[in-house]
């Protein structure tokens, strides 16, 4: 057990909650910062022992006042709008906070003279690769093709300026894509596993989505939160990849979730017009809609962690069928809760 502090941004998402679980687990005193509209996914933490503060990224002065006053041993910064196809819509605010907000907390640590104290991580991304050819490892030329990637490689490359021009120990997480049931309803397996669950319940037709093909590495949440916080515990800051290995195509990943209820599609038709059907009832169960494609995608994502496995000890335990069959059960339980409420209500 331990007695060191982490200070953790953007802890009421998928990876903040459960990086605080395994970083209470080891004994750590966990802090975490939460932007005020972000209040509603605090009860993911109900039962935590965690202290919660209002703050947000772009506020240089109320990072620098909680930074000074937590004290931590280790910051993780997760904090971010990681939607890539809003990074099109909003691209400003995107900065402001996936770059901005980083340079806020690195600058902080060092005006603050912590330097030598404070361990950083910082949530790289995948999407940093663009259409550089796969696989990617950390030896890969960057190449985004979103203001979303574009914002996260200047994080990116500010964190190493940090660590080269003040000895700060900042280490990048360079992480393909990772799930789990408490992924955001806007990412594509969520939206695929809790349609499949309401489809199944009878609460929804048809699944609505954009580029079946591109491919993506997904992993599961709870392996790459440990792969975080052993990159904090080496003797150097460095850079890592995490990810599985493995790639599959959005239309697989809506294959398997389907297959896990029981379903069998058949796809026909091409390009907007393709649709696919429930081979034992003919019934229709998903469309296209142009608007859900991105002005420009990353189309092949497959990560080599060989660097994360060797210096690390870092592997994943949950690859692409268990992931799927975890997120599918957790959403069709939560229907049949929702069902057995409103029948105790009735
Ligand atoms: O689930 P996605 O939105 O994830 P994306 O864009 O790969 O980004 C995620 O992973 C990155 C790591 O590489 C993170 F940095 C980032 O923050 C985020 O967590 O989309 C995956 C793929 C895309 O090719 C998209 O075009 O699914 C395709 N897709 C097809 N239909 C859709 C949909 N994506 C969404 N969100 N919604 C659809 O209806």
């Amino acid at each position: 057990m331990t007695s060191k502090i982490a200070f953790i941004t953007g802890i009421t998402g998928q990876d903040g909650a459960f990086l605080a679980s395994f970083l209470l687990d080891k004994g750590y005193e966990v802090h975490g910062l939460v932007r005020w509209d972000c209040v509603d996914t605090c009860t993911r933490l109900e039962g935590l022992d965690i202290q919660l503060y209002f703050g947000d990224m772009i506020d240089a002065n109320n990072l620098n006042f909680l930074i000074k006053t937590i004290n931590p041993d280790e910051i993780y910064n997760l904090a971010a709008l990681s939607h890539v196809k809003v990074s099109f819509e909003t691209p400003s605010s995107m900065f402001d906070i996936n770059t901005k907000g980083v340079l806020n907390i690195l600058d902080s640590v060092r005006v603050l003279g912590l330097e030598r104290s404070v361990r950083i991580y910082q949530a790289s991304s995948s999407e940093m690769f663009g259409v550089s050819p796969a696989p990617q490892n950390e030896e890969t030329p960057f190449a985004p093709c979103s203001p979303y990637g574009v914002a996260k490689l200047a994080a990116y490359w500010l964190a190493r300026t940090y660590r080269d021009s003040y000895c700060l120990y900042v280490s990048n997480g360079i992480l393909f894509n990772h799930e789990s049931s408490l992924r955001g309803e806007d990412f594509v397996t969520r939206k695929i596993t809790q349609a499949v669950a309401a489809i199944e319940a009878g609460q929804q037709d048809m699944l609505t989505l954009g580029n079946l093909d591109s491919v993506r590495d997904w992993g599961h949440a709870r392996d790459y939160v440990v792969g975080m916080w052993l990159m904090l515990q080496q003797d150097e800051p460095d850079d890592y990849v995490l990810a599985t290995g493995q790639a599959h195509t959005v239309r697989e990943f809506v294959e398997r979730a389907f297959a896990h209820i029981g379903i069998e599609i058949l796809w026909k038709g091409v390009g907007v017009n393709e649709v696919g059907v429930n081979v034992k009832t003919g019934k229709i169960l998903i469309n296209i809609d142009s608007k859900l494609f991105r002005p420009k995608d990353v189309n092949y994502l497959l990560g080599d962690a060989s660097k994360a496995k060797e210096k690390l000890g870092w592997q994943p335990e949950i690859y692409f069928d268990e992931l799927i069959s975890d997120m599918v059960n957790a959403d069709r339980r939560s229907f049949l809760d929702g069902w057995e409420s409103w029948q105790k209500a009735g």
